[in-house]
């Protein structure tokens, strides 16, 4: 499967120091707000809005790349998901935001970048759907990778971890 490491974990996307870069499950405006963003941005400080400023808004689907900041990590992936049911189609601007974020952290050389859960809080994704559509995205984006050698999933609770680790093993066979 083109070298490229793919793994699931339970833990907090704000505390990922191994990895290159932390993706963001951002809004619009790329303001700091709860679940995933309320955590980079307290984690990240005051700076990483500020910089933000310049690169909203974003439209569901788009990634767009910042410093880390005072997290432990070169880079913060925002990624703009779908609101579930609303902007439509969901499943093809969620599997936007994985490949638009892998392909950028490629762009920038990076080796290994970490994604919470996209969508699946406040924006309504179904967990179960969210993970088939998150491991198509990257049996369909890995072949276009050259510098990303691991792509890590962290998920927050056990429940949403199996899920993830599921999907994993069925979406990438044979790849
Ligand atoms: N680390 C890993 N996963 C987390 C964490 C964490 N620290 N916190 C929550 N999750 P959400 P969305 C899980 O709501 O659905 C924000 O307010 C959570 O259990 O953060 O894309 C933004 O400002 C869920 O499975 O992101 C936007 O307005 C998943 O991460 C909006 O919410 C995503 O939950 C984005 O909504």
């Amino acid at each position: 499967m083109t070298g490229v490491r793919v793994e699931c974990v339970k833990g907090n996307i704000a505390a990922q120091p191994d990895m290159d870069a932390v993706v963001n499950a951002a809004n619009a405006q790329l303001l700091p707000g709860s679940g995933v963003a309320g955590a980079i941005h307290s984690a990240a400080g005051p700076g990483l809005a500020e910089e933000c400023r310049a690169l909203a808004p974003i439209s569901p689907g788009e990634a767009v790349i910042s410093s880390a900041h005072n997290l432990p990590n070169r880079h913060v992936i925002h990624c703009l998901g779908p609101v579930y049911g609303v902007d439509e189609p969901s499943d093809r601007l969620l599997a936007e935001c994985y490949r638009n974020a892998l392909l950028l952290a490629d762009h920038n050389g990076l080796a290994s970048v970490a994604f919470p859960a996209i969508s699946t809080g406040v924006f309504g994704y179904p967990l179960a759907d969210a993970a088939t559509v998150a491991m198509k995205a990257l049996a369909d984006t890995l072949p276009s990778l050259g510098s990303v050698r691991l792509i890590r999933f962290v998920l927050f609770s056990d429940q949403d971890l199996s899920v993830f680790q599921e999907a994993l093993e069925s979406g990438l066979s044979g790849q």
